[in-house]
């Protein structure tokens, strides 16, 4: 395989930047770049050896720096790895790469690094996965979860539930074969409990998605509502900052204004809308256009009702509007400017409710809470796998779907099919974790990686 190397620091000015080189040839173009200060040191080319000296290239010595050598097998990639830390100007760390590239290696590929560790059995597919997601992460829970997981904990997890899976494989396989002999230790009743603890397994692991999405993704959500409701209000309050123009003028807000923000762990990808309203107005007109198509876009609404006033038609039209567009279960009604509501609260038709004042910054605990518990936060333990890729979700769900179908199968005369069934659940833990994966789909997921991961 050829040497290659990329930048492994992001693109910009700072401190130190590094230069990753993987492959056979890594430390003969790192004796090509780099000067050590101390030569037969540098010789004895210690694995995890910190080396002081300069870099260079065709036109003589640039910067100074530090190496670093990693010997095969130990490194991330498993194979030699030299990193060549210079000082973190642009110039500076092109220069460094390029000089790299003349010595022997080539230009890596994005996600070529980790793709190696992975062909090379550092690191299974998951956790491969979950280093994107630390490199990713801007909530805590993210990154705690993308921790572990690229220290292997979900690779456990399914590991455990293969190996279950595998000796009842041999298990129905066996009573198949040999009905009337004593040949395996495991009755068909036994066979089955262990199926539906696995399936329920399973089961929970693909609905920690939900939840995994909401802490990674985050949640596309609208805020929409009639005009003067404190949509644009909530959106600053939530942001921290004044992102939206809030006046007392009905219509302030035109187009959509976007912003991502963390609600507790859980990251909300917000749309601040025109108040939808009957308008004359053909700027207003498209505004109010764009703000119905948000709703219909969104996992999350956020429908803000004015406390201090009545209930009036165009309120109504924004409830028929969430309703038409299917959004009735993924709303929360927000009663918002309690500060200055005196009547009785309004009886809206959504399961969700809450007041809140935008203006005082009250009640949005409970805001954090229900969208938390919408979200599947309470269904999570402390110690709970979570699962935040779609691809992960995808292949552990065809595996409870396998398992099912497999129960089911032992409960009739159809056990030989049980043993199928139970074949395709493995193929698909093995898919979720990179034992078994056709090279598109590895080639497909590292592509997402930067170039230098
Ligand atoms: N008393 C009180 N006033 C509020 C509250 N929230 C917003 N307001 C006021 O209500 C007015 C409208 O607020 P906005 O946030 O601009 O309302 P909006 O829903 O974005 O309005 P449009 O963009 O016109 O659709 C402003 O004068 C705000 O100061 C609140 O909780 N209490
Ligand atoms: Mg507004």
């Amino acid at each position: 395989m050829s040497t290659i190397a990329a930048i492994g620091t992001p693109h910009g000015k700072g401190g130190v930047a590094m230069v990753r080189i993987s492959g056979s040839e890594a430390f003969e173009v790192a004796k090509r770049v780099f000067v050590p200060a101390n030569k037969a040191r540098f010789e004895k080319q210690l694995h995890g050896s910190v080396y002081y000296g300069s870099f260079r290239d065709e036109k003589g010595v640039f910067d100074d720096g530090i190496c670093i050598l990693f010997k095969s097998p130990s490194s991330f990639t498993g194979e030699d790895v030299c990193e060549l830390y210079c000082h973190g100007g642009l110039l500076v760390t092109q220069k460094l790469l390029a000089s790299a590239l003349k010595n022997g290696a080539r230009m890596a590929l994005a996600g070529e690094f980790t793709r190696r560790a992975f062909i090379n059995g550092k690191m299974s597919l998951t956790q491969a996965e979950a280093i994107g997601g630390i490199i990713d992460s801007v909530s805590d829970k993210h990154l705690t979860v993308s921790a572990n997981q690229a220290n292997g904990s979900l690779s456990r997890a399914l590991g455990e539930i293969y190996d279950e899976l595998k000796l009842l494989a041999a298990s129905v396989y066996a009573y198949i074969d040999y009905p009337d002999e004593d040949m395996t230790d495991i009755s068909v009743p036994e066979m089955k409990q262990t199926l539906i603890k696995i399936k329920a397994r399973l089961d929970r692991l693909a609905g920690s998605h939900t939840y995994g999405r909401a802490i990674s993704e985050g949640i596309k959500t609208a805020i929409v509502g009639k005009p003067n409701t404190g949509k644009s209000s909530l959106l600053n309050l939530l942001c921290g900052e004044e992102r939206a123009i809030v006046t007392d003028i009905a219509g302030t807000t035109r187009d959509i204004v976007t912003e991502t923000v963390r609600l507790g762990d859980i990251i909300l990808r917000l749309s601040d809308t025109a108040g939808i309203r009957e308008s004359d107005d053909t700027v207003e007109k498209i505004g109010i256009g764009r703000s119905i198509g948000a709703i219909s876009e969104a996992d999350l609404v956020l429908a803000v009702f004015d406390l201090s006033r009545p209930i009036d038609d165009d309120d109504k039209r924004l409830i028929s509007a969430i309703i038409e567009s299917g959004k009735q279960s993924k709303t929360v009604c927000i009663l918002n400017k309690s500060d200055i509501a005196s009547g009785p609260c309004h009886k809206l038709p959504f399961d969700r409710a809450l007041s809140i004042s935008a203006k005082n910054n009250e009640g949005i605990e409970l805001l954090v809470d229900t969208v938390g518990e919408m979200f599947g936060a309470g269904e999570i333990g402390e110690n709970d796998e979570i699962i935040v890729n779609a691809r992960q979700c995808a292949a552990v769900a065809n595996a409870a779907n396998a398992v099912g179908n497999a129960i089911e199968a032992l409960d009739g005369f159809t056990q030989d099919i049980a043993g199928m069934d139970i074949e395709i659940a493995l193929a698909a833990i093995a898919e979720a974790d990179g034992r078994q994966v056709s090279e598109d789909i590895v080639n497909e997921i590292f592509s997402h990686f930067c170039v230098g991961k």
